[in-house]
């Protein structure tokens, strides 16, 4: 059993992480920047560390010092959350190497889900629906052309080393097709070191339908359910729900069984998430896997009452699952909306200042996952994420109808943020209608925006 779990992390998920380890008794040490000093995941955890000044290379990023705070202060664990070193599969053998529990999948599953050809071919052998597309990495544009023309346009040029939308291109024509392939790489090249690219059939106007699993260190595997992450803006997920609108019962199962044999192939622990594309008919598609917990987890815990970040910790420290598959029950209708330190009215720009008074919203089926507090100086250094207000009700409509009466109960003053979008958006007919799919806000945008001007004039 873990003892003493270093978070490293920052932000609304160091706290979400603590708090799951405290109500499992276990310690918790933080790790922070010079500019987190004064942060909430510091004053919450049993012991803190600084491990460097505010660029994340020098302390959230930098895994010698992370490494070092562990071993001072007798850590026998590290969580990652999401992003920072979350999926650096260099980091966890580094962990374990030091004889600490890294929690999360192993470091080769890490490695091989983050390289988005070989989960392709990963997922192909287990059975899963992948879009069709090339049979492998592409060596040349003209083996791209020859490939594309094989299949048909519309295509999407993908980086092995990408994810998350970084080096994909769609290519409507071989011209189009070429210069894809010499930007996408230079894209890939340049943010991952490595180039490499594959191809895809465009799959037109999908949803981001993605199924949240969990393993066990016996060959156990469950799915939680679907979260419907459609509403997104640059590939930066805003609006989340689960279950999806466009989810029947037997699409769940069908879905499901696929991220399942998904992980069953590869022996997964920890919690992941399956991605799929699903298409306006009903097929669906593996897109990549995510080896960390996600951001938009929440929804999946309040339709489920499951703690995912216990689970993790529990199934790292040598625990079996606690449920099957059929004990699994989804009860009711959860969204999440992310409160960003953004100007909607400004393009979202960035918006880093004091927050002069912040009041959160409450009553039945409210969660906030907050790390901001009255006077807390949101910094430029880091991502503009302030917030996730979740909301759960015995069916969507109850859901839209809280979110929208929690969203206007919440005060955050000194800073802009993104709610007066969120409630433009919760009073659209196409979101409410559950209609939204991965082109929803580039084709509302213009919309929202004067609603939004309107509103606030
Ligand atoms: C696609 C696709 C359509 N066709 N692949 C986006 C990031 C990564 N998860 C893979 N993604 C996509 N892959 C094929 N063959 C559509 C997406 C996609 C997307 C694309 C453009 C704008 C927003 C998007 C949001 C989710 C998924």
């Amino acid at each position: 059993m873990i003892r003493k779990v270093l978070v490293a992390n920052r932000g609304e998920i160091a706290l979400r992480i603590m708090r799951a380890c405290r109500e499992i008794g276990v310690a918790t040490v933080a790790v922070h920047s010079t500019a987190d000093a004064d942060a909430l995941h510091v004053k919450f955890a049993d012991e803190s560390v600084c491990v460097g000044p505010q660029l994340a290379a020098h302390s959230y990023l930098n895994v010698s010092r992370i490494v070092s705070a562990a071993e001072i202060t007798g850590a026998d664990a590290i969580h990652p959350g999401y992003g920072f070193l979350a999926e650096n599969a260099e980091f966890a053998e580094i962990v374990q190497a030091c004889d600490m529990t890294w929690i999360g999948p192993s470091p080769a599953i890490i490695r091989s889900m983050g390289d988005k050809n070989t989960a392709r071919q990963t997922a192909m052998a287990a059975g899963v629906p992948v879009v069709p597309g090339s049979d492998g990495l592409l060596a040349t544009a003209d083996e791209a052309a020859r490939v594309a023309a094989g299949m048909g346009y519309p295509v999407m040029v993908k980086a092995t080393a990408g994810g998350g939308g970084k080096g994909m291109r769609p290519a409507h024509n071989e011209e189009e097709l070429r210069m894809a392939f010499v930007t996408a790489s230079a894209e890939a090249e340049a943010a991952f070191k490595n180039g490499a690219l594959y191809l895809e059939k465009l799959v037109e106007r999908p949803r981001h339908v993605e199924f949240q699993v969990l393993g066990d260190q016996y060959g156990n595997v469950v799915h939680l359910g679907e979260r419907d992450c459609s509403v997104q803006r640059r590939h930066q997920k805003l609006i989340e729900e689960a279950p999806s609108p466009a989810v029947t019962p037997d699409l769940r199962a069908r879905m499901g069984g696929a991220a399942i044999k998904l992980c069953k192939a590869v022996n997964y622990t920890s919690a992941g998430t399956v991605e799929f594309l699903l298409a306006a008919n009903g097929d669906f598609y593996f897109m990549e896997m995510n080896t960390r917990i996600q951001v938009e987890h929440p929804v999946t815990e309040m339709v489920t009452g499951i703690d995912l970040v216990k689970q993790q910790i529990l199934i790292a420290g040598g625990a079996a699952l606690e449920l099957n598959q059929d004990q699994l029950q989804l009860r009711g209708h959860a969204i999440e909306c992310r409160i960003n330190a953004e100007d909607p009215a400004r393009n979202f720009a960035p918006c880093p200042g004091r927050i002069l008074a912040f009041h959160p919203p409450g009553g039945p089926g409210v969660r906030l996952d907050t790390h901001i507090y009255t006077d807390y100086v949101v910094g430029p250094h880091y991502d503009s994420l302030l917030a996730k207000l979740i909301c759960h009700g015995k069916d969507r409509d109850e859901a839209l109808a809280r979110m929208r009466r929690a969203l206007s109960e919440m005060v955050i003053e000194g800073i802009p943020t993104v709610i007066p979008f969120h409630l433009q958006v919760l009073d659209d007919p196409v979101f409410r209608r559950g209609e939204a799919t991965t082109h929803y806000l580039e084709d509302r945008m213009g919309d929202l925006r004067e609603a939004m001007a309107g509103t606030q004039a």
